[in-house]
């Protein structure tokens, strides 16, 4: 037993990347994002609107202040925004009863009752984090923007998944080249609180602790092909779990046709296959279930390269490490 420390490295071989150890070590992260609002690429649809990116301005500043254990912050969302939700909402919410998978339909009318999810309202993180940490115990963290892999897959070990908070611009409702609050609202938070699901999204984060960069670019890959873009065997039927899916209008429908390859999950064959970022998906990985995933990314956890294995002690909030050398 190599102790639970505060540090990530200190207790094991120096070679091994840092890592957070305690909850409160996630607050590090705001300050390396890789990309702001205020950065916007040229290409983006809002590049050019100065209202907009004042905009996205104060939403990444209040995300960038927050601490953990603080209320997350509320965002009094424009009429224009709202509207803007609304077309998005009421496109994808048409297409889960046909395209998405049982659990996430099952959940979507909680969020409807719980949250504030509505055609005429842009649910808040912190409404939204209070019922997940009811249903699995995970929590939602406002991010200013992309997070690198490896912060981003550390939080998940610790039932963290980082939101984003601004909107797409306007004047493209069903396009966005990055996470937007539709993306993670419709697309990720569902299955946040299944709890094979939280289950098996945490194990992919506790493989990630202090693994190599070789390591973590395979469970990055992962990530992408499950939680992203994955699709699953429901009785006679293939659907979508991935939020890449459940939030893109134009792909869901796509992913689910007999254009795309759809393989079966294998999280060897998964983390060295390449993908597109700026187009569909020529394939897809169909799994059996969230049980079944997240077992299997533990015992391929184990054969990654790493003098440990990463637990998570919910009661302190920190994880503990068991050697394995
Ligand atoms: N950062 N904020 C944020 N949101 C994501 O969805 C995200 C990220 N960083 C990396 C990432 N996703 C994925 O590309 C995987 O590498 C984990
Ligand atoms: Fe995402």
């Amino acid at each position: 037993f190599v102790s639970s420390g505060t540090s990530g490295t200190d207790s094991v071989a120096g070679t091994v990347p840092w890592f957070p150890r305690k909850i409160a070590d996630l607050d590090s992260f705001a300050e390396r994002v890789l990309s702001y609002g205020q950065e916007l690429d040229a290409d983006h649809p809002g590049f050019t609107d100065p209202v907009y990116r004042k905009r996205r301005q104060d939403i990444t500043e209040a995300a960038k202040a927050h601490r953990h254990g603080q209320p997350l912050p509320r965002v009094n969302y424009t009429p224009e925004e709202i509207k803007t939700w609304g077309v998005v909402f009421n496109k994808l919410t048409a297409m889960y009863k046909t395209h998405a998978c049982y659990e996430h339909q099952y959940i979507f009318p909680l969020l409807v009752q719980n949250c504030g999810y509505s055609e005429n309202n842009i649910p808040q993180l912190e409404d939204i984090s209070r019922f997940l940490r009811d249903c699995t115990g995970w929590t939602l963290r406002p991010v200013m923007g992309l997070l690198s892999s490896r912060d981003f897959l550390n939080a998940l070990a610790f039932r963290v998944f980082h939101s984003t908070q601004y909107i797409r611009h306007h004047s493209s409702p069903l396009y966005t080249p990055e996470p937007d609050v539709c993306h993670e609202l419709l697309g990720h938070v569902p299955l946040y609180a299944d709890p094979d699901f939280a289950a098996f999204s945490q194990e992919i984060g506790l493989a990630s602790l202090g693994a190599s960069d070789e390591d973590l670019k395979k469970l990055a890959t992962i990530y992408w092909f499950t939680v992203e873009f994955g699709l699953c065997r429901q009785g006679t039927e293939v659907r979508a779990y991935g939020a890449g899916l459940l939030s893109s209008f134009g792909e869901l429908d796509y992913s689910l046709s007999s254009k795309p390859q759809k393989l079966p999950f294998d999280c060897a064959t998964m983390a060295v296959q390449p993908y597109p970022i700026t187009e569909y998906q020529p394939v897809y990985f169909v799994a059996d279930s969230f049980k079944q995933m997240k077992d299997d990314v533990r015992e391929y956890a184990l054969g990654l390269d790493r003098p440990f294995t990463a637990h998570y002690n919910a009661l302190t909030q920190s994880v503990e490490l068991l050697d394995t050398k």
